[in-house]
């Protein structure tokens, strides 16, 4: 396996988690300042433009730390990184995503980059919010597997639909297959029920 990654940042975890496991892997250093991450070659094996990605002995590419240490845990049962327990395990991924998503994300994100953040006020923003948004739509466009994200319905499909379902009320284009998606979700009774519900007709 080839491990993209740059020491010090978050690519850090999942080294650990591969040292952990005893896995032989090749490591790949890519210089963000030297904006690596963003060139053509790069941006082939993982078209977000983020670190870390695992290129798997299969040549497959998974990107972010909660695929990616989540695929090793569920591949590796013997090393327990990851509880039996239902609930337990609901723990583990609560932490993550809070981490990942909120103090990673959001919080060091604008320690470490506030010149990316700031602007010239709320349009300018607003401006990075939807090229964010549409960079994500694009690539979860090519990545949805079909006729839900996974294939079959799973806990992704309703995350998938609620950012669709923004992206309908702020006039944000949706690409062809999430557009489908959105649609084929909208058809489910549940999903109609739901919106009902909310106060949504
Ligand atoms: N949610 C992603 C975030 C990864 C991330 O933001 N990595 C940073 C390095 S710590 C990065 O790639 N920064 C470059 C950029 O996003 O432009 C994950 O879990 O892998």
């Amino acid at each position: 396996m080839k491990l993209y990654m740059a020491p010090g940042s978050c690519t850090t975890g999942i080294h650990i988690l591969l040292e952990e496991l005893g896995l032989p892997f090749e490591a790949w250093i890519i210089s963000i300042p030297a904006s690596q991450h963003l060139q053509p070659e790069y941006l082939a094996l993982n078209p977000k433009g983020s670190i870390p990605t695992l290129v798997l002995d299969d040549g497959q590419s998974l990107t972010d730390y909660i695929a990616i240490s989540y695929w090793l845990a569920r591949r590796h049962p013997r090393a327990r990184l990851m509880p039996d327990d239902a609930l337990a395990a609901a723990r583990v991924m609560e932490i993550l995503a809070y981490v990942v998503g909120t103090v990673h994300g959001q919080g060091f994100a604008r320690l470490f980059n506030a010149e990316g953040f700031a602007g010239s006020g709320k349009e300018a923003l607003q401006g990075q919010g939807r090229a964010i948004v549409d960079k994500a739509f694009a690539i979860l466009d090519t990545q949805l597997v079909g006729p839900y994200a996974a294939g079959e319905f799973s806990i992704a499909d309703p995350a998938l639909f609620y950012v669709e379902f923004w992206a309908d009320k702020l006039d944000i284009p949706l690409p062809l297959r999430l557009s489908a998606h959105y649609t084929l979700m909208r058809s489910r009774p549940v999903v109609q029920q739901v919106l009902r519900e909310e106060g949504y007709r």
